[in-house]
């Protein structure tokens, strides 16, 4: 039972961290069946990184359809304007499902979470927020998701730039306008091709500081007429009830056959297909082996490759964006989502800065210095990335049973059971976590289902009577060694991403998300299940 006193400090069956869909998720259902439950959450409004990322374009790389939970009584009665619904649209969603489930009343807004220790004794965690607030749960479900840890690249000279300076995962809620300044973007990830687009409409000069070419599909979005909305209505739930049978948690997949075995012409139509439906049918929905077979992710690359050069009117930025020798392999970096991103380009008013061939020197007061030269600016949007999937974990100050803090226990890699716990901290269970389906998941889907597997469990243990729940160590390594094996046939090793962890200097390069697929993952949580959670040591 839950205590509400101010000489006391409240006690929880569960305490969430994070009121993005995972998290609003454990409430809506922990609630349900009975157990007291409460989020923190360290902005001011639910949303989760819709929070934070409210930059100019900041838009669903997912159709509207898939990203919204699947319960009836929350689609029939929602819509999306569009078919990649923008930042704003997202938040009128969140507002919605408030509205619908009566979440806000559970959920502490500007509520940083800093620190939780476990109490052996009581089975509890004890937790502590930015705001001065304590709070003990028996249960610690971190739902912080991969992207809410900002990355800041320590470019010399950054503090001392006078005018306006913004990371997009930390974007002014009150708005930057752009209008007739002179714009700088460092980064061209998903982040960095959005407020691109955006900047290259509005701002007087608009600087692109390009240190890999984003690989950028066609988004092929759409305002949708009634009719439209009207035939997604009618398919929903068949869409929905696809979902656990797909790679990624989509309503479509991988085809089963190899770019290789198909005639050119038959590969050319194919391709031309799954381009023109737009979204990530090109990347998830593509020939089974483009992600997994040097040669067959060449013919992709090369379509691809043709597809940008035709957009592009200068040949030599053309190259820049889209070598002919590919930098990486297609679609083992997350690929973007873009509009007219290539068309920006063709600007006058828009310069591509190639780092590679002129490197950042130094960030001056008045601009940013490359080699070949001094960009004056009055805005610089920070498009650099986050410390992905384990940094909003490994920013609080967790302490497990041995004394450690997770950031300490993880500082040579990570170790997470199914993606979910990691021994020595009894009694929390991350979401959208390190080595579980997330970054190549669909979000609201494995909000869900993933999210749906740790209510069972958390529901199991308490049912029955049982407090404690850990990780096993070896269950662990062997989870660990399992998704460095799904590594190597394919070709994610070969490029530097957040997938590896390598957008970050100095964090150990490893596989960060489940690239065996969700079917495989969910078998596997089932196993498990099936045996009493085996590879959980419970108490
Ligand atoms: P990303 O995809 O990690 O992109 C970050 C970008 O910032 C990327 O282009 C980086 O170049 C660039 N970057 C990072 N550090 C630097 C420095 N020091 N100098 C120059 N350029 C730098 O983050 P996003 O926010 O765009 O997207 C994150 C996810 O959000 C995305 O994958 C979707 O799932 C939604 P690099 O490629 O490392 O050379």
């Amino acid at each position: 039972m839950s205590q509400t006193q101010s000489d006391t400090v409240e006690e929880l069956d569960v305490l969430v961290i994070g009121a993005g869909f995972a998290g609003i998720y454990q409430l809506d259902r922990l609630r349900s069946l009975g157990y007291s439950v409460k989020v923190y959450e360290a902005g001011s409004r639910i949303g989760g990184i819709w929070y934070w990322n409210c930059y100019p374009g900041a838009r669903v790389d997912s159709d509207g359809p898939m990203y919204q939970f699947s319960r009836e009584d929350l689609w029939k009665d929602w819509e999306y304007s569009e078919r990649f619904p923008d930042w704003s649209e997202v938040r009128r969603y969140f507002d919605y499902l408030d509205e619908k489930l009566d979440l806000s009343k559970d959920i502490r807004f500007d509520a940083r979470v800093t620190s939780a220790e476990f109490d052996e004794e009581r089975k509890q965690w004890v937790v502590r927020a930015a705001d001065g607030s304590t709070v003990r749960a028996t249960f610690l479900v971190p739902c912080t998701g991969f992207g809410s840890k900002p990355y800041i690249p320590p470019i010399p000279g950054l503090e001392s730039f006078r005018g306006e300076c913004h990371h997009t995962g930390l974007w002014p809620q009150s708005g930057v306008d752009l209008t007739g300044k002179r714009v700088g973007v460092i980064g061209t990830g998903a982040s960095g091709v959005q407020v691109i687009q955006e900047a290259a409409r509005d701002a007087a000069e608009l600087t692109v500081f390009q240190r890999t070419p984003n690989l950028a599909f066609r988004m092929g979005q759409q305002t949708l007429t009634p009719e439209q909305q009207q035939e997604i209505k009618d398919g929903q739930a068949a869409r929905y009830a696809i979902r656990t049978t797909t790679f990624g948690g989509f309503d479509y997949d991988f085809l089963p056959v190899s770019a290789l075995d198909v005639t050119p012409e038959e590969r050319e139509a194919t391709y031309e297909r799954i381009w023109g439906m737009g979204g990530f049918t090109f990347w998830l929905g593509t020939f089974q082996d483009v992600l997994f077979d040097t040669k067959a992710n060449d013919t992709a690359y090369e379509f691809w490759r043709k597809k940008v050069w035709e957009r592009i009117d200068d040949p030599a930025v053309a190259e820049k964006l889209a070598p002919v020798v590919p930098i990486h392999p297609l679609g083992v970096k997350r690929p973007s989502l873009e509009q007219n991103y290539y068309e920006a380009y063709n600007q006058d008013n828009v310069t591509l800065v190639d780092l590679r061939e002129s490197p950042i020197e130094e960030v001056t007061a008045t601009g940013v210095r490359t080699a070949a030269g001094e960009v004056e600016l009055d805005v610089l949007v920070l498009a650099t990335g986050f410390d992905s999937v384990t940094g909003g974990l490994t920013a609080m100050d967790i302490r497990g049973t041995g004394g450690i803090t997770m950031r300490e226990k993880w500082a040579d890699g990570v170790s997470a059971y199914m993606g979910v716990a990691t021994a020595g901290f009894p009694n929390l269970l991350f979401l959208y976590g390190p080595q579980s389906p997330s970054g190549f998941c669909n979000g609201p889907t494995c909000a869900e289902i993933q999210g749906e597997l740790i209510v069972r469990m958390i529901d199991d243990l308490l049912r029955s009577g049982r407090r404690r729940v850990e990780a096993e160590v070896e269950a662990e390594n062997a989870w660990r060694e399992h998704v460095a094996e799904l590594v190597v046939p394919s070709l994610f090793d070969r490029a530097d991403s957040w997938y590896m962890g390598a957008n970050i200097p100095g964090k150990t390069r490893q596989m960060l998300n489940y690239p065996g697929g969700l079917p495989t993952y969910l078998t596997k949580w089932e196993e498990s299940a099936a045996k009493d959670y085996a590879g959980f040591a419970i108490t």
